[in-house]
């Protein structure tokens, strides 16, 4: 990479625009832009640095060239998250997970508004490649958010409205890094209890929060193993009212599942706290283990070790899926690629030798 492709106008980027909603439109240049205007536009420098001033529709245009599924607008942000790199890792990364409904957006809401009054600026990001098929639930959510949405400390991003979730996740990735550089030193990442997407998000933080819902015995047998592995903490939610018994029931279930597991790490025991984030009842307590936890793993070398893990998995997802994306656009194979599947399915060729040709036709 060389300094001079980080001033080099690309007239295209500068007639992309963001609304309100985050989506991108697309107007003449006539427009729009004068040529000076323009070279402001798109210069990486030039958008590293208002980012690093922590103009917030800069960022909110930046994390749409990320998102952007034009070539030449990923070419510019991989260039801009190079630029930025060195101003990224100093926030604290947090996930979120729980069902629909447990109370994620309430309790973001209102963990965010504690924290900015602490005088933290806090991201929220969200990973649901489900957003895609429901039409993004984060619209909702926003609404649900309400204090935060008008924070001028706080930055809500929805989920990238279309990709797998290794798309999303490689795009939620980046957002992360333009919004460290930005000053923001919370980042609160929301996924949903789906799938795979609780393991990616739980691989691009520095602690993984479960909620969960009041009630024991039932509710304890739908809890999926996989997300007591992942977990560096549970909350349970709607601690509230009616709920304060239910849920010091359940508190005591997730403790006792807890402790026939192997913790992931010998310095940190997860904890099982009781929240409630309508009337944020524990929400100091339940911060107060997570930066207890970052301490605890930075006396270890644990967290940085965290990091530099996640950062190298990335690089492999990063080129796996770039591989893959090379493969079915590949002159050479892309036509038999379908015949191939359509053998493999059909019961007539083997996987095997489906595999062998099309890597022989690559000559790996
Ligand atoms: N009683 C009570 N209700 C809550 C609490 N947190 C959320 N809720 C309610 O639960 C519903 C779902 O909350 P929401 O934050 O949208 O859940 P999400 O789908 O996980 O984001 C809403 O009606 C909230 O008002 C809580 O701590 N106590
Ligand atoms: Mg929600």
């Amino acid at each position: 990479m060389t300094s001079s492709s980080f001033s080099a106008p690309t007239a295209d980027l500068a007639h992309v625009s963001v609304d309100a909603a985050g989506d991108v439109s697309t107007t003449p240049p006539s427009v729009t832009a004068t040529p000076v205007a323009a070279a402001r536009d798109v210069s990486v420098e030039d958008l590293a640095a208002k980012i690093l001033a922590g103009d917030r529709s800069t960022l909110a245009r930046a994390i749409t060239l990320v998102e952007s599924k034009k070539p030449e607008h990923q070419a510019k942000a991989r260039l801009l998250v190079q630029a930025l790199l060195p101003h990224t890792g100093r926030a604290l990364r947090v996930g979120i997970t729980g069902v629909p409904g447990v109370g994620k957006s309430t309790t973001i809401d209102q963990l965010g508004a504690n924290l900015t009054e602490a005088g933290h600026k806090v991201a929220v990001l969200a990973v649901d490649p489900s957003s895609t098929r429901t039409g993004g639930s984060i619209l909702g959510d926003k609404t649900r958010m309400a204090r935060l949405a008008v924070d001028r400390n706080a930055f809500i991003r929805p989920s990238p409205s279309s990709g797998t979730l290794g798309g999303v996740a490689a795009k939620t990735r980046e957002t992360m890094l333009l919004c460290e550089a930005a000053g923001f030193d919370v980042i609160l990442v929301e996924t949903v209890g789906v799938g795979q997407s609780e393991t990616t998000v739980a691989g691009m933080v520095d602690f993984f929060l479960v909620l969960m819902l009041p009630g024991a015995g039932d509710e304890l047998q739908g809890i999926k193993k996989g997300v007591l592995e992942i977990a560096d903490m549970i909350a349970v939610n709607k601690s509230d009212g009616d709920n304060a018994t239910r849920a010091r029931a359940a508190a005591s279930e997730y403790r006792a599942a807890l402790n026939i597991m192997a913790p992931k790490s010998a310095a940190w025991t997860p904890p099982v706290v009781l929240i409630s984030g309508l009337t944020n009842q524990g929400l100091d307590a339940m911060w107060e283990q997570v930066r207890t936890h970052r301490t605890r793993l930075e006396a270890t070398g644990e967290f940085a070790e965290r990091r530099r893990v996640q950062q190298v998995s990335w690089m492999w997802s990063m080129l796996e899926e770039r591989l893959m994306q090379a493969l079915r656009h590949n002159p050479k194979v892309a036509h038999r690629l379908h015949e191939l599947e359509g053998g493999v399915r059909e019961g007539t060729v083997s996987a095997a030798l489906a595999v062998d040709e099309i890597a022989g036709a690559l000559g790996v």
